[in-house]
């Protein structure tokens, strides 16, 4: 097992599992996630951040298993309630999960740095690793579509992904700067290895990277840097993700994922179904059962990235 600290890079549902997993291999105090804010928006006046709700509430073992985000065992009232008056029902909030962002925009409204707020929440709800979202600055991902250019919510629930992609855009990053948390995760001598989790890497993993010093700080770290390829076989496990690809004009496969992240890892985990695509990588690859059904799954696949990463740095040592 590993003796240092392991970061990963995660949006939302297909990246949480993976940090379930982590999170079963690694004492807490030794896992640090990095999670999207580009998703954040505002609803009905409440600060929503689902990536880093999905987040929280699967490592508190609370999220629903039906839909990947949310409270499982959850009640509806205030969703029919509203309906009723008219107001807008598109994006789905739960009566236990509204206590969420109603708490968040509480305490963001009384002056508390959204990394201070996701500490405080996460921790109350018995999560013990660290949650740390991107930047405690405004970033918000705009999706430009055959239908004009729409706030990502819009894009992904109000419209279910519906609308062809031409470019994403992530506005504030330019002028944003990663939360403390995140630079001491980065700056940790103990450091062991960075994992990006496979999340979408164009809507839930590039926000991240568009922010010029912490994708400065991934591409220069001295511990290895590994990503798992959100693509089997030419599909998304789940998620628009290779519906993107192929609007963008992008070749739905695991290698263009590796050339996404080019200059960034030093090392990708493939599915089984593709691992002929291995020996046209220029880097390492681990070929294994990259989906996750189940908690074992997790767990396995979270114990390979470690190990994989830990060959990759005796590999780094041996070279030099
Ligand atoms: N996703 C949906 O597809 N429909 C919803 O109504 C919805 C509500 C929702 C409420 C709170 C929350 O934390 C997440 C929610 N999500 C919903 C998920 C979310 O929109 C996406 O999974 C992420 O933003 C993409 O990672």
């Amino acid at each position: 097992m590993t003796k240092g600290t392991i970061v990963a890079l995660t949006g939302g549902v297909g990246g949480a599992k993976l940090a379930a997993g982590l999170a079963r291999q690694i004492p807490a105090s030794r896992l640090k996630l990095i999670v999207n804010t580009g998703d954040d928006f505002e609803h009905l006046g409440l600060q929503i951040s689902p990536d880093i709700d999905t987040l929280v509430y699967t490592l508190a073992n609370l999220v629903s298993q039906e839909n990947g985000w949310g409270r499982a065992d959850e009640t509806w009232n205030f969703m029919q309630a509203l309906g009723e008056l008219g107001g807008e029902t598109w994006f789905r909030l739960g009566d236990a999960d509204l206590a969420m962002h109603i708490e968040r925009t509480q305490r963001l409204m009384a002056g508390e740095p959204l990394s201070q707020v996701t500490a405080a929440l996460a921790r109350k709800l018995g999560v013990a690793s660290a949650i740390l979202p991107m930047t405690d600055q405004w970033v918000r991902t705009r999706v430009a579509t055959d239908e004009g250019t729409l706030d990502f919510q819009d894009y992904f629930v109000r419209k279910a992904c519906k609308p062809t992609v031409t470019a994403i855009r992530f506005e504030g990053a330019d002028g944003a700067q990663p939360s403390a948390g995140v630079i001491q995760a980065l700056e940790d001598p103990d450091l062991q290895a960075i994992i990006i989790c496979p999340s979408n890497p164009y809507l839930s993993i590039d926000p991240l990277l568009s922010i010029t010093d912490l994708r400065q700080r991934i591409a220069t770290a001295a511990v290895p840097v590994i990503a798992v390829s959100p693509i089997i076989a030419g599909a998304a496990v789940k998620g628009p993700t290779a519906k993107i690809m192929k609007e963008l004009g992008i070749a739905q496969c695991s290698l263009e994922i590796a050339q996404h992240y080019q200059g960034l890892i030093d090392g990708i985990v493939l599915d089984h179904a593709d691992r002929h695509l291995a020996e046209q990588l220029a880097i390492p690859a681990l070929v294994t059962n990259t989906l996750m059904r189940c908690e074992q799954d997790r767990e396995r696949l979270a114990a390979e990235c470690i190990a994989f990463a830990e060959q990759l740095h005796c590999r780094v040592k041996a070279d030099t």
